[in-house]
């Protein structure tokens, strides 16, 4: 191979991305693509308070930008050891050089790689791809030496990038379809009078809601719905062959299926979930109608003794929670969401919605509830956070409108926890005087979100900006607190701010 710098920068870059690009046709969504297993590693080394507010902060995009992070790394490793063994194997057995160097190239990617998995059978074709790739620009290369003539070598190496870029499409459009069909694998709730009644408290929501521009709607949609997991994919959890087990302080220890569960009495019921580290402007904060069935009839049949005091739940992922019994004893075991399975995301197939508490206990893909004689702290606990009491009051600005009637529309949404949102009250004079915002009918759920609206008429006197604050009053009298602090440890407090131009 008439060796330049740039040619082995591209042969290395185009084994890498192939060998990678392999395992994402592949392997899409589960762990046996390598770069979800090699995130995962990544995750563990940095230190976790890093991790932890990247990905609270961040929420999904954090999950993107550190695969994409990921994805990059290893490309440039798989690519480096690719050629680094083809060059190795070429120049041990120089006769035969083609073979030597592609069949230490695949070695080489394989055994640097099988650890990243776990499993041999995910890493055979990656690796076995990006050797070809190595091979095949070589190849190409020496096919090409009898012409001697570097512009024709020039476009032997843009033929040889153009098929390696044909087969990056592919293998990469199959892992967006696959992907894309794992996310729409959304089923439908089974059991019909359940499902419908689950839709109809949907829509029974949307048509309660304020119609203004901009709005967030009552009830989000499950693709629109905030996530935060500790994974960057979810794991994937077979129905039939999961277990719910109830064990501890318990008279009869529990092995429950998922049928089990199903056969339990079934309720709908709305409910928000606010992560801890959502802002006083975030977006981790949504509402959906949820379908399961109660904890505290499961636990009626564990039977809880006396000196049960918590409970440790624990997830497949090995997420966990130390949750107050009566806390549980009141939670949801949900199997059902917008009238749809549980979907994978949101941590099919059960997971646990505790009323009044912040988004971190509710568990997902649940797995475990051992009752325990004391509280045991939780894995955002472990990193630091802190908050296991009732939600904080919120109440967050959507948009500012402006219709042409020359008023400033403002509109937006609230949420306090099962206390519920009594009023939202405006300010627009720096907190000054107060006047109340027209609200959505509250669903019959408190622990949900209210919408809110409220218009400011302009007058010719007012000053060229307002200084607009807005905050909630609980069901239970108490005005949101106007002293800001961050997310991080206890979660955010404050009102929410804007200075809004007159016109
Ligand atoms: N097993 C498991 N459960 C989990 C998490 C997780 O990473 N693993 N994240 C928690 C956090 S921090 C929040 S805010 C909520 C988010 O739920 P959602 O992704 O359905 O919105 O799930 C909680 N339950
Ligand atoms: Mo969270």
């Amino acid at each position: 191979m008439r060796e330049t710098r740039l040619v082995a920068i591209v042969t290395l870059l185009a084994a890498g991305i192939s060998s990678v690009a392999t395992s994402f046709g592949i392997y899409a969504t589960s762990e046996r693509f390598l770069v979800s297993s090699f995130n995962r590693l990544v995750l563990e080394v940095l230190p976790g308070w890093f991790v932890s507010t990247f990905i609270q902060v961040l929420g999904d995009l954090a999950l993107e930008l550190s695969m994409l992070f990921s994805g990059a790394i290893l490309s440039v490793v798989v690519g480096a050891v690719a050629v680094g063994g083809y060059r190795l194997g070429a120049s041990i057995r120089p006769s035969s050089r083609e073979l030597a160097g592609t069949v230490l190239a695949v070695a080489l990617v394989f055994v640097v790689t099988y650890p990243v998995v776990g499993a041999a059978s995910a890493v055979v074709l990656p690796a076995i791809v990006g050797g070809a790739v190595v091979a095949g620009f070589d190849l190409a290369l020496t096919s090409n030496e009898p012409t001697g003539d570097v512009r024709s070598d020039r476009r032997v190496v843009v033929q040889a990038v153009g098929a390696v870029a044909a087969y990056n499409v592919v293998a990469h459009g199959l892992g967006f379809v696959r992907r894309s069909q794992t996310r729409r694998s959304e089923r439908e709730l089974q059991g019909q009078a359940t499902r419908r009644e689950a839709e109809h408290l949907v829509a029974e929501a949307n048509d309660a809601g304020i119609d203004a521009d901009g709005i967030k709607p009552l009830i989000s949609e499950i693709g629109e719905f905030y996530r935060v997991d500790i994974n960057p994919t979810p794991p994937t959890v077979d129905a039939d062959a999961w277990n719910l087990s109830v064990t501890g302080l318990v008279d009869e220890e529990l092995e429950l299926e998922y049928d089990d569960i199903r056969g339990y009495e079934t309720i709908n019921q709305y409910k928000a979930i606010r992560c801890l580290s959502d802002g006083i402007d975030g977006e981790q904060l949504d509402t959906a109608v949820w379908t399961g069935c109660r904890m505290g009839d499961v636990l009626e049949d564990a039977g809880v003794q006396e000196d049960g005091e918590y409970a440790m739940v624990r997830g497949v992922d090995d997420y966990f929670y130390s949750i107050p019994l009566e806390d549980l004893a009141d939670s949801l075991l949900a199997f059902g969401m917008n009238g749809m399975e549980l979907p994978a995301g949101h941590g099919y197939p059960v997971r646990l919605l505790v009323p009044d508490r912040w988004g971190k206990l509710h568990v997902k893909w649940l797995t475990d509830v051992e009752i325990v004689g004391e509280e045991a702290g939780g894995y955002w606990e472990e990193r630091g956070w802190n908050g296991m009491g009732p939600v904080n009051a919120v109440t967050k600005v959507d948009r500012i409108n402006r219709p042409d009637d020359g008023r400033i529309q403002l509109v937006g949404h609230a949420y306090a926890g099962a206390r519920g949102v009594e009023a939202v009250e405006l300010s627009i004079d720096g907190g000054d005087s107060w006047e109340e915002a027209t609200l959505s009918e509250p669903l019959p759920d408190p622990d949900t979100t209210r919408q809110w609206r409220y218009e400011i008429d302009p007058s010719a006197d007012d000053p060229d900006s307002y200084d607009v604050y807005a905050r909630t009053i609980d069901g239970e009298g108490t005005v949101q607190p106007e002293e800001r602090t961050d997310p991080y440890p206890d979660g955010a407090t404050g009102w929410a701010q804007r200075t809004v131009r007159r016109q």
